[in-house]
């Protein structure tokens, strides 16, 4: 007999956007379980003597996007371990890499629900990422230097992603410009 299939809607959106954020506000409400690829990349990256601690902070530095084959399967663990269905993934997929590597690994395992994409530009993205890195997030990627290759990224190898999506239906926009409150009366409209 098949196992029931994971539920999983798919969190999107610039560096700062604010997925993390409103992510836990969904736990809070509708108890999904929220599962970061870039937290996920972090933990393995400190993990004393980590096979990929350097590979996956090289890429971190400089905003762009680790394998799939490590992020897919430390996706796949986590999601194994909690026991649970119903998952945000928030930060992933970003690239054509990602989407292929997920696709050939979890497609059949897997529901895709929604790609909830919090739409946000530059300007508000990066001074949102240098407020939390003034105000001591202690992440190696909250500068100036390492915003300006987040976005490059975000621009030219995630948006063909959510275009991608697009094209099926599947992503709800959300302005998230606004406060998080705000964006969060939106959102919860969709997990209602
Ligand atoms: N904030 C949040 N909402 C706000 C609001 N409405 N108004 C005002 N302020 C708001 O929020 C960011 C900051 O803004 C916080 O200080 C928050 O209080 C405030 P957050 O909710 O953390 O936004 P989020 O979109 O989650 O920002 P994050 O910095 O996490 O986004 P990134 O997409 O850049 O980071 P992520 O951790 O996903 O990825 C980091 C790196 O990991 C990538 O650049 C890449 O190198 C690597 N990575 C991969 O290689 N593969 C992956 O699959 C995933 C990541
Ligand atoms: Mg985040």
């Amino acid at each position: 007999v098949m196992a029931a299939k994971y539920n999983v809607a798919f969190v999107l959106g610039g560096p700062g956007a604010g997925k993390g954020t409103q992510c836990t506000k969904i736990v809070e409400k509708f108890g999904y379980v929220h599962l970061s690829a870039g937290d996920l990349l972090r933990e393995e990256r400190a993990k004393p003597g980590s096979e990929f601690g350097d590979l996956i902070e090289g890429h971190i530095k400089n905003g762009t996007i680790v394998p799939v084959e490590i992020t897919c399967s430390l996706l796949e663990r986590a999601m194994k371990k909690s026991g649970k269905k119903e998952f945000l993934i928030d930060g992933f997929p970003r690239n054509q890499n990602n989407l292929e590597g997920w696709n050939k690994e979890m497609d059949d395992k897997v529901t895709l629900k929604f790609v909830l994409f919090f739409k946000c530009p530059l300007e508000v993205c990066t001074q949102r990422c240098l407020d939390r890195g003034a105000a001591g997030s202690g992440r190696t990627d909250d500068n100036l230097e390492s915003l300006k290759k987040r976005f490059d990224t975000y621009m030219n190898a995630t948006m063909p992603i959510i275009e991608h999506y697009e094209v099926q239906g599947l992503v709800r926009t959300i302005d998230a410009t606004r406060g998080a409150d705000h964006i969060f009366s939106d959102v919860q409209k969709l997990f209602a």
